[in-house]
């Protein structure tokens, strides 16, 4: 049975209500629960819409230096407590130990630092018109409302509040049922900083505790890393009160090597591309088109690398570097696609199985997994699988094979390997896709807009459009002679 009970945090504290709606949060390289989580009631909800209001005045008052000095000291907390807070993720998410040991908090403390650093930047313009003049004010939104999903629970988490605290709001943020953890922490953390009470809340829950506050007028924008057919219901909530929103959707990416890459440079890239965190990455390069001339000694390398390279096990273990999937449920739907590429007629070059590492046998393991023989109209090249299925295909010319890459309503990410820089940057010009690599993959420093074309996301996380995306601006004309008019 569950140890503690994660309760929802508004105004500073942990706070209870008499419902007590409970759920369990489960350790998906075990499968035993690890904690129970109080889901917020509506009565929760409007409390922490109140919260946040009250913050929003107190925060949005407060001069920007200060505001950045007060988020400095929240990324300096997070660093200290980064072993921590890693094996939180951990535990929540089943993902490798190598892995949220140095990107997960330390990714959520860049973007927080970052931000922190943009503060006192955002400033306004003037400009005279004859003898009169106007200047411009970029205002905080408001109350804004972050949706978190569950493969970065904390970065998410640290991204959104980042900006969004930068530029003077406050947020509401309801992390991913599956992994409440994370984000609960880094508002107990925001308040150690300094962070006045209401100006970063949390409250937990799922769908429908998030469509609640996506529909309520106190909340000024959304946004939600999530996949494509949450981000429809969510931008369909957000219409009836015309709310901004910022959508960081799913993808199905391609990966595309030319005869002239360097093949051990681009396996690696593929493999990141679809094996790191299990391969539970919205941007996964998981439409990996090979050019027929170094197709077999790429295949012939990527299946070595993958047999000797891979070792699946305790997501504590250091060695670990494939973890456990999300969930049962997910893990099902991943090999439910496995099962249905082989149906569909794609060859199975390698894994393709359930995998019970020792010690961890009622996790939800799925090994590295590769389809060769694969097609662009089977469902396992179409649409998003989220764990480690890499479908290779194969091309022979530039143009054929970014037409096929743009084949998809999908558009976040792309990565281009070859020598040619002249070509690397034509194609990569070409991709339809919002966050692109050149002989890289996966890298996302926060100084980078990221964000998806076509149905893969509206707005843009990180970078400086991301910080300005949390304001609005106000004009403001100043007459400087007697007012004069036909009336
Ligand atoms: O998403 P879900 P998951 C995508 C990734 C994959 C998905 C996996 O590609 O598609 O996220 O995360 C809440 N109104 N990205 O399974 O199920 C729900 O409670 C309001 C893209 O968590 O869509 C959860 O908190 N909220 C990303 C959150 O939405 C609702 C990077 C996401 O849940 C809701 C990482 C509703 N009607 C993952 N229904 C990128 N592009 O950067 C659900 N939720």
């Amino acid at each position: 049975m569950s140890s503690t009970l994660l309760k929802n945090f508004i105004h500073g504290r942990y706070v209870s209500h008499n419902d007590n709606t409970c759920f369990d949060v489960i350790n998906p390289a075990t499968g035993e629960i690890i904690y129970a989580v109080e889901a917020a009631s509506e009565a929760l909800l409007e409390q922490s819409l109140l919260s946040a209001q009250q913050g929003f005045i107190k925060w949005s008052k407060t001069p920007a230096i200060e505001r950045a000095r007060i988020l400095q000291r929240a990324a300096a907390i997070l660093r200290e407590r980064n072993d921590e807070l890693a094996r939180v993720e951990v535990l929540d998410t089943g993902k490798p130990w190598q892995e949220a040991a140095v990107v997960d908090v330390q990714t959520g403390a860049d973007a927080i630092e970052y931000f922190a650093n943009l503060c006192p930047s955002m400033m306004g313009e003037q400009q005279s018109v004859g003898d009169d003049f106007f200047y411009t004010r970029h205002e905080p939104l408001g109350v804004c409302f972050g949706i978190g999903a569950w493969n970065y629970p904390l970065q998410i988490a640290c991204w959104k509040a980042a900006a969004a605290l930068a530029a003077g709001n406050s947020m509401i943020f309801k992390p991913s049922e599956e992994t409440p953890r994370g984000a609960t922490l880094l508002a107990e953390i925001l308040i150690e900083a300094g962070v006045p009470a209401g100006v970063f809340n949390v409250v937990h829950g799922d769908g429908k505790v998030g469509n609640y506050m996506v529909e309520h007028p106190a909340i000024a924008k959304v946004s939600l890393t999530g996949e494509v057919g949450t981000g429809k219901k969510v931008m369909a909530a957000a219409a009836g009160t015309l709310k901004k929103v910022t959508m960081e959707l799913g993808g199905k990416s391609p990966l595309i090597v030319f005869d002239d890459a360097d093949i051990d440079e681009a396996v690696t890239g593929a493999m990141i591309g679809n094996f790191y965190t299990q391969g539970e990455v919205c941007t996964n390069g998981t439409r990996v088109f090979v050019h027929q001339d170094c197709y077999d000694a790429f295949l012939e390398r990527l299946l070595e690398r993958s047999k000797n390279n891979v070792i699946v096990g305790n997501p504590l273990d250091p060695k670990t570097n494939l973890g456990a999937l999300i969930s049962s449920s997910h893990m099902h739907k991943v090999l439910d696609y496995i099962q249905l590429g082989k149906d569909q007629g794609a060859t199975l070059a390698f894994g393709g199985e359930r995998i019970k590492p020792l010690g961890c046998e009622n996790g939800f393991f799925v090994g590295p997994t590769i389809f060769t023989d694969c097609t662009d109209d089977m469902r396992i090249t179409r649409e998003e699988i989220f764990g480690p299925v890499m479908s290779v295909l194969k091309f022979a010319t530039e143009d054929e094979v970014i037409q096929r890459a743009n084949n998809s309503d999908f558009g976040l990410a792309a990565g281009v390997f070859c020598k040619d820089i002249r070509r690397a940057h034509r194609v990569i010009a070409q991709l339809e896709a919002g966050i692109c690599w050149i002989n890289a993959y996966g890298n996302s420093p926060v100084e980078m807009p990221v964000g998806g074309y076509k149905q893969s996301g509206i707005g843009r996380e990180n970078g400086i459009e991301a910080f300005r995306s949390y304001t609005q601006t106000k004009s403001i004309y100043v007459g400087m002679n007697k007012l004069e008019g036909p009336f």
